[in-house]
């Protein structure tokens, strides 16, 4: 593996799982295969899981790990090209690449969307840019369209939890206070299909996801069919893709909540966090026996370390 920004970079989806539960049971069995080898952490936006796990992930591999808030603690930095940078932008992207990647083995980037131009957000100009100028395998911590090492730790969740053989997945939105971003969906969409589980997704009109990543699942509008004997429930909020970032419903029927819950198979409840409490999830459902939002974030470890062990060996 050289890079690691979608479940395209996984060559063998069953392979990496079971690597990946080898490593859950002993984290320090390759503490010495990153010895001297240094991950740069670079955040554009917030985090708790991510800037954690993954530090943690690369320090289980024997790794030293920098962390970064761009635009806070570094300069400014300007992503567009041929722009006269008379502005706070102080440097630029392709410079500071480069640079990071003359410091660091492995680089990291959390990159969110801005959500106002479709276009430009799934151009994915930051990450690629990361890729072409660093000169070292890049690693996304959530970029404008994907969260594949969130997306990871959710399969392995599901592989650790499941019952049957194929289990039946819904992704189910759900009411939020802000615009966020497509990425969890769009990533936990292509990571649960590549899985072979039976993915179901319910939200309301408008907020159809790209097909580019729900191909393989069912969308089902009938948000009561569709919790119908799920055995997983992943709630997630996302704005609406076609008419991009914006919220577009409100309702809190959508609301993960126990009458939701209650047309399911006794499924157990997913949420990446952060979560907020009873918009996206009532206290009863996150606070249930069925809840696995903990050892989902765990599992960043896991599925972070899984990934840098496999990078690690191309390098
Ligand atoms: C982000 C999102 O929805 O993409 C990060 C989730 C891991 N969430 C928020 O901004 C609340
Ligand atoms: N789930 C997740 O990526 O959390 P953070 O935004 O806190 O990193």
């Amino acid at each position: 593996m050289k890079h690691f920004t979608s479940i395209h970079d996984v060559a063998n989806l069953k392979e990496l799982l079971a690597e990946a539960f080898l490593i859950k049971d002993n984290p320090f069995q390759h503490e010495n295969l990153g010895k001297h080898r240094t991950m740069g952490l670079l955040f554009f936006n917030s985090s708790l899981r991510t800037r954690l796990s993954t530090q943690k992930a690369a320090q289980n591999l024997g790794m030293n790990t920098m962390v970064l808030n761009i635009n806070e603690d570094s300069w400014k930095i300007e992503t567009e090209f041929g722009v006269v940078m008379n502005g706070d932008k102080a440097e630029h992207i392709k410079e500071a690449a480069a640079v990071i990647g003359r410091y660091c083995d492995i680089i990291g980037v959390r990159s969110f969307p801005a959500l106002k131009d479709r276009n430009a957000d799934y151009s994915e100009s930051v990450i690629n840019q990361f890729i072409q100028y660093a000169g070292v395998p890049v690693v996304s911590m959530e970029s404008a369209t994907r969260h594949p090492l969130q997306s990871f730790a959710d399969i392995i969740t599901i592989e650790q939890y499941k019952k049957t053989e194929r289990p039946r997945v819904l992704l189910a939105w759900a009411p939020h206070c802000r615009a966020l971003p497509q990425s969890v969906p769009n990533s936990f969409a292509e990571w649960a299909v590549a899985a072979g589980y039976e993915v179901v997704i319910t939200h309301p009109e408008g907020y159809e996801l790209d097909p580019v990543f729900t191909r393989g699942a069912t969308i089902e509008y009938d948000r009561e069919k569709a919790y119908g004997n799920a055995d997983f429930v992943y709630a997630k909020n996302w704005s609406s893709y076609c008419n991009y970032g914006k919220i577009l419903c409100e309702d809190l029927a959508w609301t993960c909540n126990a009458k939701n819950m209650a047309l399911t198979s006794h499924a157990k409840f997913m949420h990446c966090l952060p979560v907020r409490r009873n918009l996206v999830v009532s206290d009863e459902v996150i606070d249930s026996e069925n809840s696995l939002v903990i050892e989902e974030a765990a599992n960043r470890v896991v599925s972070a370390q899984t990934v840098l062990w496999k990078i690690l060996q191309s390098i």
